[in-house]
């Protein structure tokens, strides 16, 4: 694959990540039906009404006023994954105590943290062991949530062509907040469905089937519970039922196993576009920014950054951290896998 697709597709991911949980913050906990029928209101309005066009900007999602540029704000999904790619471009891979300070460092109480990360963050930002906060949180079993999850996609499109190192830097990762099996699978599932994706060139027809299988060779699942969600996502990908049946059947909750499988299903069931894949997770409601930052990260890693509709990128908040320096960062991560490319002696 050619130097600027790769780029094309860090950024796609990065920025994926971003507009997947700004444009599902909104409509967080709401259940399908009433986006459902929020949407339908949406929609029964005339073409060209300015309320519509909203319908297909970002934020269309809750018809609220226009949005203006710059406005639209991510929560701690796209916080955290900030920390992740700026700790892996500055050291080319990962560093504990590194990672963890950027997190507690960029960490903002009002972006929706979970509360078993939020601990995590001022334990940390008291001074506490990367490696020693997580493993105490729920009576000492770990956080099983999405937060290790969410913020993956530099992991992912970072050691796209290396599977192994990919498993260990996920899990890594999602030991600063996440100790329990299933949170820290999930984020290693959510890591390799984003580095698959930016494997694939998009402009071949994309097998949602093989790639299934892909990701089933990957598991280490003992509990075999992502292995029945890979399964239930093929037989609903065979007979398709309407989308909050899918929701129901996947999970859409704060847990890494009941959202995880419900944006690979949206990526793998409109594959040729990365709005659609998009708005199919939002639509889900439950964990909707959650569900819409993965589904952007595995989208925008198979298209790459031009899918993302410019009047979706426009709206997104561009202050000190904001969209041109999630870009940056993007740049960054991808020249740095260049970099230890070329100190790497040929062997
Ligand atoms: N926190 C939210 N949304 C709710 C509030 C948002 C609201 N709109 C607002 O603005 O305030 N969203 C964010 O949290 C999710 C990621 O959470 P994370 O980082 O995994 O946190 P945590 O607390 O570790 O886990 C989430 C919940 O899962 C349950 N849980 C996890 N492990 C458990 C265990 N071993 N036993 C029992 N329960 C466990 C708990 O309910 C945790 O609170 C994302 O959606 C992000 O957007
Ligand atoms: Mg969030
Ligand atoms: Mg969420």
């Amino acid at each position: 694959m050619n130097d600027d697709r790769l780029r094309s597709k860090f950024l796609g991911a990065l920025l994926g990540t971003f507009v997947g949980d700004a444009l599902g913050a909104p409509v967080e906990g709401w259940p399908p039906d009433r986006l459902a029928d929020a949407l339908q209101d949406l929609r029964d309005l005339p073409e060209g009404s300015p309320r519509r066009e909203m319908y297909d900007a970002l934020f269309g999602l809750i018809s609220g006023g226009p949005v203006p540029p710059g406005t639209a704000r991510y929560t701690d999904d796209t916080q955290m994954m900030i920390g992740v790619a700026e700790s892996l471009a500055e050291h080319g891979g990962f560093e504990g105590p590194d990672m963890a300070r950027r997190f507690a460092e960029n960490f903002e109480g009002k972006r929706g943290y979970g509360p078993g990360a939020y601990g995590v963050l001022l334990a940390l930002r008291q001074g506490a062991a990367w490696d020693e906060v997580a493993g105490q949180l729920f009576g000492g079993t770990g956080s099983y949530g999405n937060g290790a999850a969410m913020r993956v996609a530099p992991v992912g499109v970072f050691y796209h062509d290396d599977p192994a190192e990919l498993r260990r830097v996920a899990e890594l990762q999602a030991t600063i907040t996440h100790t329990h099996p299933l949170g820290k699978e999930g984020a290693a599932l959510q890591a390799f469905a984003v580095a698959c994706a930016a494997r694939r060139e998009p402009d071949t027809e994309l097998d949602p089937f093989t790639f299934l299988d892909d990701l089933r060779a990957f598991l280490r699942d003992d509990s075999g519970t992502y292995a029945a969600k890979l399964d239930d996502i093929a037989e609903l990908l065979r007979s398709p039922v309407p989308f909050y049946e899918v929701g129901e059947a996947l999970g859409t909750e704060l847990s890494a196993h009941e959202s995880v499988p419900a944006a690979i299903y949206a990526f793998l069931a409109v594959p040729h576009s990365f709005r659609e894949a998009v708005l199919y997770a939002v639509r889900f409601g439950g964990d909707a920014d959650t569900i819409g930052a993965m589904a952007g990260a595995i989208a925008g890693a198979y298209h790459g950054v031009e899918a993302i509709p410019e009047r979706w990128l426009a709206p997104l908040e561009n202050g000190a951290k904001g969209r041109d320096y999630v870009r940056e960062l993007a740049e960054a991560l991808c020249a740095r896998k260049y970099q230890n490319q070329s100190d790497t002696p040929s062997q």
